[in-house]
């Protein structure tokens, strides 16, 4: 099976490669003048970049090539550049279409057995004069690789002697693999819905700066976000508000589902998240049982937090957790399912022990594994548990004792919904006032003093009590999450501000380009004049 393959993999290469050497002759001579790969404008930077100063020209007449054994997983990878490549330029580039009539250069997306750094998301690119090579063990690799990759494509071609402009990207090497396993965003569905599409366009800018998580806060005392087909009220009732007193929504399995897949087709996996025992008023205003009271409780439209909780002692509302936990672990293929945990202040700490013990094992009879707020390491739960660390540095270190993994999210340097300034609009700043130097001026490796090894990666949290449209949403997360991406990816000895703000000043043409309404922070000189107004084709 294996030599099968290889053999396969290595005739096509020899055809494509006679093919491409006949052809050499006729190529157009372009003069691409000098590049230096080691000063192009990519975030994460890779771990490392060699520049070889030579040319590749992006014209109409190069092709894509996936070669794998999982063919159709490299072969969407390759569809997907070219739709990229179509959106930024203009060209449609064929993907392996071997009766094209003309091909002057190509780009192998190549599965292999090993590269030189190892890890499912490792990637290697070489880029040469005439042939584009990205090699990667698993489809995580390319599709990372694939990023990079656009990243390098400029805005703008250059014009030519031919009839099409070409686009130049430098040549050389890069190998590249992630610093921390898990680099995440959250966004807060709960306070204020956010739409299909809304989340959609979120996960299409997050995949470009390869995060590779999203978790998703389903509800919260404004509202129950996710259709519960067993505990229909939750979303009749739960879901009709928000903050501020509009009409909020709600996601039913489908919606959630397509949010999933296509997360799924950007290699990002949800984590849902259902907070409790306390956040917790939306799901008692549907079912009153569920905090012990006789009456339902009240809708909320307002941003207090720490007022509800379930009652901890009652054997219908673990019964009604489990509803919960079995259908939306059902429709999440990813490993984890987050329980919240935060801010419990009306329930007892026993109660609140006991809760957390209880619910950590249904999580885990639905084969989930656990992630909760960092208040939850104070309950006796199991090492294969997570710990997300957001306010007490306390709790944090009991989740290390117990041997848990842990998830950053400072709230003083992660909080995507924490202002800029005093001058900048929307957010909170109880933690603090985070401009975008700040919030890219840490070490997450060392900041909590947890054990490099325990810590899984860093996440930033953007909670919406302040924000209800995708403009705020992007105003918020835009810039800083760029900076969170560099810092979740990159090693510490690539990481360097002055260096940072200059390859951030480059992505307002990228960022313009998608219509994202990111904050202009004053901090950045923002490089904003190579993109004509024509070009601004949306994704
Ligand atoms: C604290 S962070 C909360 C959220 C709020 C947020 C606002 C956390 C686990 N709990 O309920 O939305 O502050 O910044």
């Amino acid at each position: 099976m294996k030599t099968t393959y290889v053999l396969k993999l290595s005739t096509t290469m020899i055809i494509l490669v006679l093919f491409a050497s006949c052809k050499q002759k006729e190529l157009p001579v372009y003069n691409l003048g000098e590049t230096d790969l080691t000063q192009e404008n990519l975030i994460p930077f890779p771990r490392s970049v060699e520049a070889t100063n030579d040319g590749f020209a992006l014209d109409p007449f190069t092709g894509i090539y996936t070669f794998s054994d999982e063919a159709s997983e490299f072969e969407a990878i390759g569809l997907f550049l070219s739709k990229k490549i179509a959106s930024k330029t203009g060209l449609t580039l064929p993907v392996n279409d071997r009766e094209v009539e003309r091909t002057d250069r190509i780009i192998n997306i190549v599965q292999k057995d090993s590269i030189s750094l190892s890890g499912d998301e490792a990637y290697e690119l070489h880029i040469g004069r005439d042939t584009i090579t990205l090699a990667a063990t698993a489809p995580q690799g390319a599709f990372r690789g694939v990023q990079t990759l656009r990243q390098l494509i400029p805005e703008a071609g250059i014009d030519t002697l031919a009839e099409f402009p070409i686009w130049r990207i430098p040549t050389g090497r890069i190998s590249d693999v992630p610093n921390f396993e898990y680099r995440g965003s959250m966004l807060d569905v709960a306070r204020h819905f956010f739409s299909v599409e809304d989340v959609k366009k979120y996960l299409d800018l997050l995949a470009y700066y390869k995060i590779n998580y999203l978790h998703l806060h389903l509800t919260d005392d404004q509202g129950w976000r996710i259709e519960i087909k067993s505990w229909p009220k939750l979303t009749e009732i739960g879901g009709s508000t928000e903050v501020g007193g509009e009409a909020g929504g709600y996601f039913t399995q489908e919606d959630y589902k397509d949010i999933v897949d296509y997360a799924a087709r950007l290699y990002i996996t949800i984590v849902p998240e259902v907070d409790m025992p306390g956040h917790t008023n939306a799901a008692s205003a549907s079912y009153a049982f569920l905090n012990g009271a006789e009456k339902p409780a009240k809708l909320y439209e307002g941003t207090r937090v720490g007022f509800s909780t379930f009652d901890t002692r009652k054997d219908t509302v673990y019964q009604f957790i489990d509803d919960v936990v079995r259908e939306i672990s059902d429709i999440s293929p990813g490993p984890y399912f987050h329980i919240g945990g935060d801010e419990s202040h009306v329930t007892k700490k026993d109660d609140y022990r006991y809760f957390v013990s209880r619910v950590e094992k249904i999580v885990q009879k639905y084969g989930k594994r656990m992630i909760g707020w960092d208040e939850v390491a104070t309950a006796d739960i199991d090492s294969t548990s997570i710990a997300q660390f957001w306010a007490s540095l306390d709790n944090a270190k009991l989740a290390e004792q117990k041997g848990m993994q842990v998830i950053l999210s400072p709230a003083s340097k992660s909080y995507l919904d924490m202002k800029y300034d005093t001058l900048s609009e929307y957010g909170l700043a109880w933690a603090a006032y985070i401009p975008v130097d700040s919030a890219y001026i840490w070490t997450p490796e060392t900041y909590s003093g947890i054990p490099r090894n325990q810590i899984l990666g860093v996440e930033a949290p953007l909670w919406s009590e302040t924000i209800s449209n995708i403009e705020e949403l992007e105003y918020l997360a835009f810039p800083r999450m760029i900076g969170y991406s560099e810092l979740s990816w990159t090693d510490e000895t690539n990481r360097d501000w002055e260096k940072f703000k200059v390859r951030l000043a480059n992505q307002a043409a990228f960022l313009e380009r998608m219509n994202v309404k990111y904050y202009p922070s004053p901090r950045i000189d923002w490089v904003k004049d190579d993109f004509p107004e024509k070009q601004k084709v949306k994704d």
